[in-house]
């Protein structure tokens, strides 16, 4: 019996981790669709675990759903409640990636890694090393200005958003003094003024500067924004060449990437590790409930691979 780890199984041919480790031997392009639990144990808390981030923000805030703080409008409103929270998101300069995003990378190293779906925002994937990665809902690495789209980087407003104070475009804010309650921005932002200046050398669309506010936001997807045209992109053709599915750490309750297991062929088989089970009881062929880091690390045994392979020689 494997410790810390259940089974939920709905096929013959998968029913234990052991059957994973020599499916995923087999394998030469697995779609690895990934969220917020590979990063918990890094520290970044995900959002609907108990004493994750959606309960401890309806607790402190009066939202009707938690979520909202996602919502463009409301964050154009009120981007303190956004920034209350996102020093909690962003990897600390310190943080290493887990054993969960190190696998990927070693997926990648193994050559059996047709992309990796990650539904995250801190950027572990790419500390990591993971290149076949697309970030289905952006990542806090840049960032730009909501009104004239000056970019910025993370290291530009971290020390803004490590305070929870709202970033606002420093140039912005100095040229027009359209709200009263626009602070001075501490930040000194390094990249892209020239287009700041550019964007805002005439007069015409003063009326739309009044009304879009020179909030620095992360180019992370809201609701209401679309994703990018890589994530479709790459899904349109990865949705045909995936050999096995392999869904880590995510509660699967975002569309369209929840959609991601209905979008492939129930031919491939279809494997979730999670802390909990997630869905309908037949909804992947074997569910694996566990820490993920512990689960990965008796895959590593059963591979008999050696972590971080991408240290000693990782070929593309
Ligand atoms: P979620 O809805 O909070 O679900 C997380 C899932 O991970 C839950 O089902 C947990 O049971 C599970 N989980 C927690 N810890 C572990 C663990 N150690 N091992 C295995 N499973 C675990 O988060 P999702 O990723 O599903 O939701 C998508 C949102 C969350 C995305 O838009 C992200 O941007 C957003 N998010 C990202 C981060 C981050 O970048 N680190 C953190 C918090 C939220």
């Amino acid at each position: 019996k494997e410790p810390l780890l259940t089974y939920r199984t709905k096929s013959e041919d998968l029913k234990n981790i052991q059957d994973l480790a020599r499916i995923i031997k087999q394998a030469s392009h697995i779609l690895v669709v990934s969220g917020a639990g590979i990063s918990v144990s890094c520290g970044i808390p995900d959002f609907r675990s108990a004493g994750g981030i959606y309960e401890r923000i309806q607790k402190t805030f009066s939202l009707f759903d938690p979520q909202e703080i996602f919502d463009l409008n409301v964050f154009k409103e009120s981007p303190e409640l956004f920034y209350s929270f996102a020093k909690e998101i962003i990897p600390r300069e310190s943080t290493e990636p887990s054993l969960s995003h190190r696998f990927i990378r070693d997926l990648e190293c193994h050559q059996k890694l047709l992309r990796n779906y990650a539904q995250n925002i801190d950027g572990l994937e790419s500390i990591a090393g993971i290149d076949r990665v697309v970030y289905c809902h952006g990542s806090f690495s840049a960032a730009h200005c909501l009104r004239c789209n000056a970019h910025y980087s993370l290291d530009d407003i971290r020390p803004d958003i490590v305070t929870g104070r709202v970033p606002y475009c420093s140039f912005c804010g100095n040229r027009v003094n359209w709200d009263t309650n626009i602070h001075e921005s501490s930040n000194n932002p390094s990249s892209e003024y020239k287009s700041c200046i550019d964007n805002n050398s005439s007069t015409d669309g003063e009326d739309e500067d009044r009304i879009t506010p020179n909030i620095i936001k992360p180019d992370i997807v809201f609701f209401g924004e679309a994703l990018s045209d890589q994530f479709f992109d790459c899904f349109e053709s990865d949705r045909e060449t995936a050999d096995l599915l392999l869904v880590i750490g995510t509660s699967l309750q975002v569309a369209p990437v929840s959609k991601i297991p209905f979008c492939i062929s129930a031919e491939i088989p279809q494997v979730l590790i999670n802390l909990e089970p997630v869905g309908p009881s037949d909804w992947f062929d074997l569910e694996l409930i566990g820490p993920c880091d512990v689960i990965i690390e008796r895959l590593y045994q059963l591979l008999g691979w050696q972590h971080g392979m991408n240290h000693v020689g990782c070929f593309k």
